[in-house]
């Protein structure tokens, strides 16, 4: 059985992840308005992975009879001042979801839930990755912040990495 403290936590991790899945949508469509398909479809994979990783936390939620709670979302932002600004917004939200992970590993060493802190290793090494995606992609776009023709080679070079990663599904 599971925690108030616990379920209170992974309600509201699945609201941040969720919002996650907004944030990158919002990039997306941004990108997307733009013609720069490739950052696009970079962003709308990522939208689902955030998809994916609430999913997991309401399926732990359920397996451990705790009651799911969905939050409300709010509406994430939808103008960005340059592609910079737009890789920059989601790679600071993926500093403030480490944050909240490590957060709620703390909590469930607290509470002593030793399922909650098996499963958060998942999500503790998954926020090393996203983190590290998210900076390489903002260097780069940064670095190519005055060259609009080295971005439409990096946005065709991302729209590559998608079509991969089609395959390989
Ligand atoms: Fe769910 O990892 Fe990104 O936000």
């Amino acid at each position: 059985m599971i925690s108030p403290t616990i379920e209170k936590a992974l309600n509201e991790q699945t609201h941040a992840e969720l919002y996650s899945f907004y944030l990158y949508l919002s990039v997306a469509a941004w990108f997307a308005d733009r013609h720069l398909d490739g950052f696009a479809g970079w962003m709308e994979a990522q939208a689902q992975e955030e998809m994916e990783h609430a999913m997991k936390l309401f399926h732990h939620l359920q397996d451990r009879g705790g009651r799911v709670r969905l939050l409300a979302l709010d509406e994430p932002p939808a103008e960005w001042a340059g592609p910079t600004e737009a890789v920059a917004a989601v790679l600071e939200h993926e500093r403030y979801i480490t944050g909240r992970i490590n957060a709620l590993a703390d909590v469930a060493a607290k509470e002593n839930d030793h399922a909650t802190q098996v499963f958060l290793h998942w999500y503790i090494a998954e926020q090393v990755e996203e983190e590290a995606t998210a900076d390489r992609l903002y260097h780069q776009v940064k670095a190519l912040a005055d060259s609009p023709h080295g971005l439409l080679m990096l946005d065709r070079e991302l729209a590559g990495r998608k079509a991969e990663a089609g395959t390989a599904d």
